[in-house]
């Protein structure tokens, strides 16, 4: 069935827990509200869950799912941002709509993988 796990979980690249704060939507700036968040990349999308304790990573799928906001990584662009929060391990992105958000994570090497993980999703729909 289209809702089954399995029909789409191949393109379910990463999951896990971030700590997220919007900084702009559409160019305008916007005050930081850190939270927790559970970030899913699938496809070319990044999901945000709102609610760490009651979402999991298997949650996002269609029929059990309850996204706080998605993204399209189609012409995204990723850096890392150290100087924009006191927080380590930053990096800062932003949609070709001009939403931009900030991803932590106290854990360097996990934001070393998301970051990469992610990059690569974006080379990928550059080249399509
Ligand atoms: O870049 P900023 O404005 O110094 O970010 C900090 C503030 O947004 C602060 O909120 P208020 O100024 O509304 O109280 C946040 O609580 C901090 O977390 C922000 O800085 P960090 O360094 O955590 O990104």
């Amino acid at each position: 069935s289209p809702d089954s796990l399995d029909s789409v979980s191949p393109e379910l690249e990463k999951a896990g827990l971030l700590n997220k704060t919007k900084i702009a939507e559409g160019g305008r700036k916007l005050r930081k509200n850190w939270n927790p968040s559970w970030v899913v990349l699938v496809g070319n999308s990044l999901v945000f869950f709102k609610d760490p304790k009651t979402q999991s990573p298997s949650s996002w799928r269609p029929g059990n799912s309850r996204p706080e906001s998605s993204v399209d990584l189609r012409g995204a662009q990723l850096q890392w941002a150290d100087s924009l929060s006191s927080r380590k391990n930053v990096f800062k992105l932003r949609t070709i709509t001009g939403n931009e958000f900030l991803l932590q994570s106290d854990t360097e090497s996990l934001i070393k993988e998301w970051y990469g993980t992610i990059q690569k999703v974006i080379n990928r729909l550059d080249r399509e």
